[in-house]
């Protein structure tokens, strides 16, 4: 028995602020545009804004380095501006969602720059120091052999006290040292001020991070000749973690906001119960990242890489059968703004097919249990950027890195052109060109050239060109959030189960509560295929929405392209 809870009768939307709306002509998006599109938002029918980090901020990494957690990116706006955009979100109905990010600060966080400026400020001891050690050589080395997400070692040297820090992420994203409570308390003080003034809730960025084994040891070698390896088994669901997010979740609590925290690294079930087991008060759901790691190659993200239907298949039902056993919730998407287009990356973006391969898309997610997110532009079937982009119009410090570190050591043309293929495919940038408004110049995102280029298919893919036409992938998803509403025991509280399992064609499932019955079913072949209706499917049902035209279904049919329905018994 599932307990019931608004939050998993909710549905979420994801804003980027720099690329979603431009109030002010400077090119950058901000909060003023955000409220301009509030009817946009609430019209698509989802319940919850996820607004990405709008905090001061050098913006070394798009705003998740923070260096005032209580004031906003002077290009986005002010406090009263996210007042405004609180209270119009309010006024609609939707709740708002700020990002949380406390694994780590901006290196220009005050908090940061007296820690750097003496072994004896206050601060020391509010990020990670460590003593270098020494190799037979003599030469001074960091103090274990950890790599930073943003490639590199993971520590950085100050000259001026011979200790090394530790950042995860990019140099300029220095980690809070969460075994000092002063830095426990600066967080909850920080979540209560955001709470204080009206938002709903938290994401909460890489929290899984933000306990880690306080002897730091080596990493084993998962990429033999890498320099620096990966060491999340040291911190990706550390020690201490339980013990601080129940602080956190007895926060949320009092104000019974909702939470959903972003864990990569960690598939163990048990170790996912604990965060998100109902009765556990520490986190509502979480993002896995297993289903977004398809197709990443052997060594790492842009190495060329492949994945098979029935993999995606086991992956979805390990996660909906083990939340349904333990009483947990899933976190369910395809995109956000770290991850490519989906309708590229999992389905076809041809032109002849890219519509009905996006409302498929949208079937195979929207109908499973859990809480849906949608990106900006995931409804409306937005794709990754052009194949005939140079790396010069990248701007992601993630995959830009990489592809210097890899000519900086002499990597030939064919090497640096294959990396910069996997880029088309899977970089963060594919998520962050602008929002695609309408048919006028810069996609009417702005009246000014935008600090990333525009995709060049919006006078095509446009929010304009959609929401008034009802075959169009926005009033699909339209359909999908006013179901999950009107059938609300079967489509957010049924169990869920495949269907013909072992197909690597069509990814077909049921959602069952008490005698009511959904059968969804997906293909993800670009070409017609015959599917067979599994025998307990012949019975009189009732499509309730399709990308074709289709009323009923009996023994073997015809799915064509990217075909998708759900049909309720
Ligand atoms: O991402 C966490 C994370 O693990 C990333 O390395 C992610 O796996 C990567 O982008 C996939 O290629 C979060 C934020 O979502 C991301 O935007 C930030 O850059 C990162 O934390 C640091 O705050
Ligand atoms: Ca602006």
């Amino acid at each position: 028995p599932v307990h019931r809870a608004w939050w998993k009768e909710s549905n979420v939307y994801q804003i980027y602020p720099a690329s979603f709306k431009d109030s002010n002509g400077d090119g950058i998006g901000d909060i003023p545009g955000i409220v301009s599109e509030l009817d946009y938002i609430a019209g698509l029918g989802v319940d919850i804004v996820w607004l990405c980090p709008c905090y001061k901020s050098p913006q070394v990494d798009m705003g998740y380095d923070i260096s005032d957690y209580k004031d906003i990116y002077e290009k986005y706006g002010t406090l009263s501006d996210i007042d405004d955009l609180i209270s119009g979100l309010h006024k609609r109905g939707l709740k708002f969602l700020m990002d949380l990010v406390v694994n780590h600060t901006s290196d220009q966080h005050p908090w940061f720059q007296s820690s750097i400026s003496s072994k004896d400020s206050p601060y020391r001891d509010w990020y990670i120091w460590k003593k270098p050690r020494y190799a037979a050589d003599g030469s001074r080395q960091p103090p274990n052999n950890w790599a930073s997400h943003f490639g590199g070692s993971a520590w950085e040297y100050d000259a001026n006290s011979d200790e090394y820090y530790l950042h995860l992420f990019a140099k300029e994203q220095p980690d809070l040292n969460w075994e000092n409570p002063k830095v426990v308390d600066a967080v909850h003080d920080i979540m209560r001020f955001w709470l204080d003034k009206g938002v709903d809730g938290f994401r909460m960025d890489v929290i899984n991070y933000i306990s880690k084994e306080p002897a730091m040891p080596d990493a084993p070698i998962t990429i033999p000749g890498n320099r620096y390896q990966s060491g999340h088994m040291f911190y990706a669901n550390g020690p201490r973690l339980h013990e601080f997010l129940q602080g956190l979740g007895s926060i949320l609590k009092e104000y019974d906001a909702f939470s959903v925290g972003e864990m990569p690294r960690v598939y163990d079930p048990t170790e996912i119960i604990k965060a998100v087991g109902f009765d556990r008060n520490e986190l509502n759901m979480i993002f896995q990242f297993e289903i977004v790691n398809l197709g990443h190659g052997p060594t790492g993200k842009y190495s060329p890489g492949t994945w098979t239907l029935t993999e995606l298949k086991k992956i979805v039902n390990k996660w909906e059968a083990f939340m349904e056993v333990n009483d947990g919730w899933n976190a369910i998407y395809l995109e956000n703004h770290d991850q490519a287009r989906s309708v590229s990356r999992f389905a076809s973006d041809a032109p002849k097919v890219r519509k009905v391969a996006a409302q498929m898309l949208a079937t195979f997610l929207g109908f499973q249990s859990g809480t849906i997110f949608v990106y900006q532009g995931q409804e409306l079937g937005l794709a990754n950027v052009p194949k005939t982009w140079g790396v010069d119009k990248y701007r992601d410090l993630e995959s830009l890195n990489n592809y210097e570190e890899h000519a900086a050591a002499g990597a030939s043309k064919d090497v640096l052109d294959s990396i910069l293929s996997e880029m088309q495919k899977k970089a963060r940038d594919n998520a962050r060109t602008p929002m695609q408004w309408d048919t006028t110049a810069y996609a009417g995102f702005s009246s000014a050239a935008p600090w990333m280029d525009v995709n060049e298919d919006y006078k095509e893919w446009n929010a304009k060109a959609q929401v008034n036409d009802t075959s169009s992938v926005y009033a699909y998803w339209q359909s999908i959030f006013h179901l999950r509403r009107e059938f609300k025991d079967v489509l957010v509280y049924g169990t869920f189960s495949l269907v013909d399992a072992l197909n690597e064609s069509v990814f077909a499932y049921k959602r069952v509560y008490g005698s009511s019955e959904a059968l969804i079913v997906a293909s993800f072949k670009d070409t017609e295929i015959k599917w067979t209706v599994p025998q307990e499917y012949v019975k009189p049902g009732k499509i309730l929405l399709t990308n074709y035209d289709r009323s009923d279904i009996a023994g073997e049919i015809v799915l064509r392209p990217f075909e998708a329905f759900i049909l309720l018994i």
